[in-house]
Protein backbone atom coordinates (compact mmCIF):
# COMPACT_ATOMS: atom_id res chain seq x y z
CA UNK A 1 0.00 0.00 0.00
CA UNK A 2 1.40 3.50 -1.03
CA UNK A 3 -0.81 5.91 1.35
CA UNK A 4 -0.12 7.20 4.29
CA UNK A 5 -2.62 6.01 7.00
CA UNK A 6 -3.36 8.49 10.07
CA UNK A 7 -5.75 7.80 12.80
CA UNK A 8 -7.17 10.40 15.25
CA UNK A 9 -7.72 9.00 18.91
CA UNK A 10 -8.47 10.38 22.32
CA UNK A 11 -11.15 10.03 25.48
CA UNK A 12 -14.54 11.86 24.38
CA UNK A 13 -14.89 16.04 23.54
CA UNK A 14 -10.77 15.79 23.48
CA UNK A 15 -11.37 17.67 20.17
CA UNK A 16 -10.81 15.34 17.33
CA UNK A 17 -13.39 16.08 14.99
CA UNK A 18 -12.57 20.03 15.01
CA UNK A 19 -9.51 19.47 14.83
CA UNK A 20 -9.36 16.78 12.37
CA UNK A 21 -10.99 19.69 10.01
CA UNK A 22 -8.04 21.48 10.59
CA UNK A 23 -5.58 19.23 10.24
CA UNK A 24 -7.28 17.90 6.79
CA UNK A 25 -7.87 21.82 5.75
CA UNK A 26 -4.21 22.40 6.17
CA UNK A 27 -3.11 19.52 4.02
CA UNK A 28 -5.04 20.27 1.36
CA UNK A 29 -3.77 24.43 1.33
CA UNK A 30 -0.53 22.08 0.61
CA UNK A 31 -2.26 20.20 -2.11
CA UNK A 32 -2.71 16.59 -0.31
CA UNK A 33 -6.15 16.00 -0.42
CA UNK A 34 -6.91 13.37 2.47
CA UNK A 35 -9.27 11.06 2.41
CA UNK A 36 -11.42 11.86 6.13
CA UNK A 37 -13.36 9.22 7.43
CA UNK A 38 -14.78 7.87 10.80
CA UNK A 39 -15.28 5.06 13.20
CA UNK A 40 -17.43 3.13 13.85
CA UNK A 41 -18.80 4.01 10.34
CA UNK A 42 -17.47 5.22 7.05
CA UNK A 43 -19.39 3.41 4.62
CA UNK A 44 -23.39 3.04 4.81
CA UNK A 45 -23.58 -0.10 6.10
CA UNK A 46 -20.71 0.78 8.66
CA UNK A 47 -22.87 3.47 9.20
CA UNK A 48 -25.85 1.42 10.11
CA UNK A 49 -23.66 -0.12 12.36
CA UNK A 50 -22.76 3.09 14.02
CA UNK A 51 -26.02 3.59 14.10
CA UNK A 52 -27.00 0.14 16.54
CA UNK A 53 -23.67 1.16 18.50
CA UNK A 54 -24.18 4.03 19.58
CA UNK A 55 -27.86 4.81 20.31
CA UNK A 56 -29.83 3.24 23.45
CA UNK A 57 -31.44 0.40 23.83
CA UNK A 58 -33.89 -1.26 26.52
CA UNK A 59 -31.32 -4.18 27.34
CA UNK A 60 -27.88 -3.28 27.77
CA UNK A 61 -25.86 -4.64 25.30
CA UNK A 62 -23.33 -7.35 26.01
CA UNK A 63 -19.46 -6.60 25.52
CA UNK A 64 -18.74 -9.45 23.69
CA UNK A 65 -21.86 -7.71 21.00
CA UNK A 66 -20.32 -4.78 21.06
CA UNK A 67 -16.51 -5.54 20.33
CA UNK A 68 -17.70 -7.67 17.76
CA UNK A 69 -20.25 -4.77 16.07
CA UNK A 70 -16.93 -3.08 16.13
CA UNK A 71 -14.94 -5.13 14.02
CA UNK A 72 -17.78 -5.98 11.94
CA UNK A 73 -18.26 -2.30 11.12
CA UNK A 74 -14.07 -1.93 10.34
CA UNK A 75 -14.15 -4.72 8.30
CA UNK A 76 -16.83 -3.41 5.91
CA UNK A 77 -14.64 0.36 6.13
CA UNK A 78 -11.21 -1.07 5.60
CA UNK A 79 -12.11 -3.43 2.75
CA UNK A 80 -14.76 -0.71 1.07
CA UNK A 81 -13.09 2.73 1.96
CA UNK A 82 -9.96 2.90 3.74
CA UNK A 83 -7.77 0.22 1.98
CA UNK A 84 -8.56 1.30 -2.15
CA UNK A 85 -7.37 4.94 -0.99
CA UNK A 86 -4.46 3.69 0.51
CA UNK A 87 -4.09 1.71 -2.65
CA UNK A 88 -4.63 4.95 -4.74
CA UNK A 89 -1.56 6.07 -2.63
CA UNK A 90 -3.84 8.40 -0.94
CA UNK A 91 -3.71 10.14 2.51
CA UNK A 92 -6.52 8.28 4.97
CA UNK A 93 -7.33 10.33 8.41
CA UNK A 94 -9.98 8.34 10.48
CA UNK A 95 -11.75 9.92 13.74
CA UNK A 96 -10.92 6.97 15.45
CA UNK A 97 -9.37 3.29 14.48
CA UNK A 98 -8.66 -0.01 16.80
CA UNK A 99 -6.47 2.17 19.63
CA UNK A 100 -10.42 3.17 19.99
CA UNK A 101 -11.28 -0.32 20.54
CA UNK A 102 -8.44 -1.32 22.87
CA UNK A 103 -9.30 1.98 24.94
CA UNK A 104 -13.15 1.69 24.99
CA UNK A 105 -13.41 -2.03 25.16
CA UNK A 106 -10.17 -3.38 26.41
CA UNK A 107 -9.58 -0.42 29.25
CA UNK A 108 -13.05 0.63 29.66
CA UNK A 109 -14.93 -2.60 29.16
CA UNK A 110 -12.26 -4.80 30.32
CA UNK A 111 -12.02 -7.18 27.81
CA UNK A 112 -8.93 -8.83 27.52
CA UNK A 113 -6.36 -7.49 24.96
CA UNK A 114 -5.67 -10.77 23.22
CA UNK A 115 -9.18 -10.75 22.26
CA UNK A 116 -8.83 -7.92 20.54
CA UNK A 117 -5.73 -8.47 19.06
CA UNK A 118 -6.84 -12.00 17.52
CA UNK A 119 -10.13 -9.87 15.67
CA UNK A 120 -7.06 -6.99 14.95
CA UNK A 121 -5.50 -9.67 12.95
CA UNK A 122 -8.14 -11.65 11.47
CA UNK A 123 -10.29 -8.47 9.79
CA UNK A 124 -7.25 -6.26 9.55
CA UNK A 125 -4.26 -8.51 8.32
CA UNK A 126 -1.02 -6.38 8.29
CA UNK A 127 -2.84 -3.11 8.04
CA UNK A 128 -1.98 -0.94 10.81
CA UNK A 129 -1.74 2.82 11.15
CA UNK A 130 1.26 4.70 10.27
CA UNK A 131 0.70 7.13 12.37
CA UNK A 132 -1.50 7.23 15.42
CA UNK A 133 -2.24 11.16 16.45
CA UNK A 134 -3.54 11.34 20.14
CA UNK A 135 -5.50 14.03 21.80
CA UNK A 136 -5.25 13.99 25.69
CA UNK A 137 -7.68 15.54 27.73
CA UNK A 138 -8.36 15.30 31.20
CA UNK A 139 -11.53 13.31 31.72
CA UNK A 140 -13.63 16.09 33.60
CA UNK A 141 -12.49 18.83 31.10
CA UNK A 142 -13.61 16.43 28.16
CA UNK A 143 -16.78 15.63 29.48
CA UNK A 144 -17.52 19.02 29.74
CA UNK A 145 -16.96 19.95 26.80
CA UNK A 146 -18.86 16.92 25.48
CA UNK A 147 -21.91 17.72 27.58
CA UNK A 148 -21.84 21.26 26.66
CA UNK A 149 -21.96 20.20 23.00
CA UNK A 150 -24.77 17.58 22.84
CA UNK A 151 -26.96 14.69 24.27
CA UNK A 152 -24.98 12.36 25.45
CA UNK A 153 -24.92 9.22 23.26
CA UNK A 154 -24.58 5.08 24.61
CA UNK A 155 -20.64 5.79 25.53
CA UNK A 156 -20.75 9.10 26.61
CA UNK A 157 -22.78 8.31 29.98
CA UNK A 158 -20.48 5.83 31.68
CA UNK A 159 -19.09 6.55 34.64
CA UNK A 160 -15.72 8.31 34.91
CA UNK A 161 -14.42 5.45 36.03
CA UNK A 162 -14.41 4.12 32.43
CA UNK A 163 -13.20 7.05 31.06
CA UNK A 164 -9.71 7.12 33.23
CA UNK A 165 -9.66 3.39 32.41
CA UNK A 166 -9.76 4.77 28.47
CA UNK A 167 -6.99 7.65 29.04
CA UNK A 168 -4.84 5.93 30.54
CA UNK A 169 -5.01 2.61 28.00
CA UNK A 170 -4.15 5.32 25.29
CA UNK A 171 -1.57 7.22 27.09
CA UNK A 172 0.01 3.52 27.80
CA UNK A 173 0.07 2.31 24.23
CA UNK A 174 1.62 5.75 23.33
CA UNK A 175 4.42 5.26 25.43
CA UNK A 176 4.92 1.83 24.29
CA UNK A 177 5.08 2.58 20.82
CA UNK A 178 6.82 6.69 20.51
CA UNK A 179 7.51 6.02 16.81
CA UNK A 180 3.75 5.81 16.13
CA UNK A 181 2.28 7.70 18.12
CA UNK A 182 2.37 11.43 18.59
CA UNK A 183 0.31 12.76 22.04
CA UNK A 184 -0.91 16.17 21.56
CA UNK A 185 -2.37 18.19 24.89
CA UNK A 186 -5.71 19.01 24.04
CA UNK A 187 -6.65 21.22 27.21
CA UNK A 188 -5.63 24.27 25.89
CA UNK A 189 -7.37 26.88 23.23
CA UNK A 190 -8.52 25.43 19.98
CA UNK A 191 -5.26 27.73 18.96
CA UNK A 192 -2.85 26.47 21.20
CA UNK A 193 -3.86 22.56 19.73
CA UNK A 194 -3.47 24.09 16.27
CA UNK A 195 0.24 25.00 16.93
CA UNK A 196 0.80 21.74 18.70
CA UNK A 197 -0.80 20.02 15.87
CA UNK A 198 1.48 22.19 13.02
CA UNK A 199 4.66 19.81 13.58
CA UNK A 200 2.31 16.42 12.95
CA UNK A 201 0.70 18.34 9.91
CA UNK A 202 4.60 18.71 8.76
CA UNK A 203 5.29 15.20 9.29
CA UNK A 204 2.38 13.78 7.21
CA UNK A 205 2.87 16.02 4.32
CA UNK A 206 6.77 15.14 4.62
CA UNK A 207 6.03 11.35 4.42
CA UNK A 208 2.98 11.71 1.73
CA UNK A 209 6.00 13.38 -0.84
CA UNK A 210 8.65 11.05 0.22
N1 LIG B 1 -15.75 3.57 20.15
C1 LIG B 1 -15.29 3.81 18.90
C2 LIG B 1 -15.46 2.39 20.82
O1 LIG B 1 -15.94 2.17 21.93
N2 LIG B 1 -14.65 1.47 20.21
C3 LIG B 1 -14.16 1.66 18.94
O2 LIG B 1 -13.46 0.78 18.42
C4 LIG B 1 -14.49 2.88 18.27
C5 LIG B 1 -13.97 3.11 16.88
C6 LIG B 1 -17.88 7.12 18.88
C7 LIG B 1 -17.93 6.35 20.16
O3 LIG B 1 -17.57 5.01 19.88
C8 LIG B 1 -16.63 4.57 20.81
C9 LIG B 1 -15.90 5.81 21.26
C10 LIG B 1 -16.95 6.88 21.19
O4 LIG B 1 -17.59 6.95 22.44
P1 LIG B 1 -18.36 9.65 18.48
O5 LIG B 1 -19.58 10.49 18.54
O6 LIG B 1 -17.66 9.54 17.19
O7 LIG B 1 -18.72 8.23 19.03
O8 LIG B 1 -17.49 10.08 19.69
P2 LIG B 1 -16.13 10.77 19.74
O9 LIG B 1 -15.21 10.18 18.73
O10 LIG B 1 -15.70 10.70 21.17
O11 LIG B 1 -16.45 12.22 19.32
P3 LIG B 1 -16.70 13.46 20.21
O12 LIG B 1 -17.36 14.39 19.28
O13 LIG B 1 -17.40 13.14 21.48
O14 LIG B 1 -15.28 13.94 20.63
P4 LIG B 1 -14.23 14.75 19.82
O15 LIG B 1 -14.37 14.51 18.36
O16 LIG B 1 -12.93 14.45 20.42
O17 LIG B 1 -14.60 16.24 20.19
P5 LIG B 1 -15.18 17.42 19.30
O18 LIG B 1 -14.20 17.88 18.32
O19 LIG B 1 -16.54 17.03 18.81
O20 LIG B 1 -15.29 18.52 20.43
C11 LIG B 1 -16.25 18.42 21.45
C12 LIG B 1 -16.70 19.83 21.86
O21 LIG B 1 -15.62 20.48 22.49
C13 LIG B 1 -15.28 21.69 21.82
C14 LIG B 1 -15.85 21.54 20.42
O22 LIG B 1 -16.12 22.80 19.86
C15 LIG B 1 -17.10 20.71 20.67
O23 LIG B 1 -18.17 21.53 21.05
N3 LIG B 1 -13.81 21.77 21.84
C16 LIG B 1 -13.12 22.71 22.49
N4 LIG B 1 -13.52 23.75 23.24
C17 LIG B 1 -12.53 24.52 23.77
N5 LIG B 1 -11.19 24.30 23.59
C18 LIG B 1 -10.77 23.28 22.84
N6 LIG B 1 -9.45 23.05 22.69
C19 LIG B 1 -11.76 22.42 22.27
N7 LIG B 1 -11.68 21.31 21.49
C20 LIG B 1 -12.95 20.93 21.24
Amino acid sequence: MSGLFVTFEGPEGAGKSTNLKVFAQALADAGCQAVVTREPGGTPVAERIREVLLSHHDEPMDADAELLLMFAARAQHLNTLIKPALARGQVVISDRFTDATYAYQGGGRGIDPQRIAALEEWVQGSVRPDLVVMFDVPVELGMARARARSQLDRFEQEQTAFFEAVRATYLQRAALNPQRYRVIDASGSLEQVRQAMQPVIDEVLERWRA
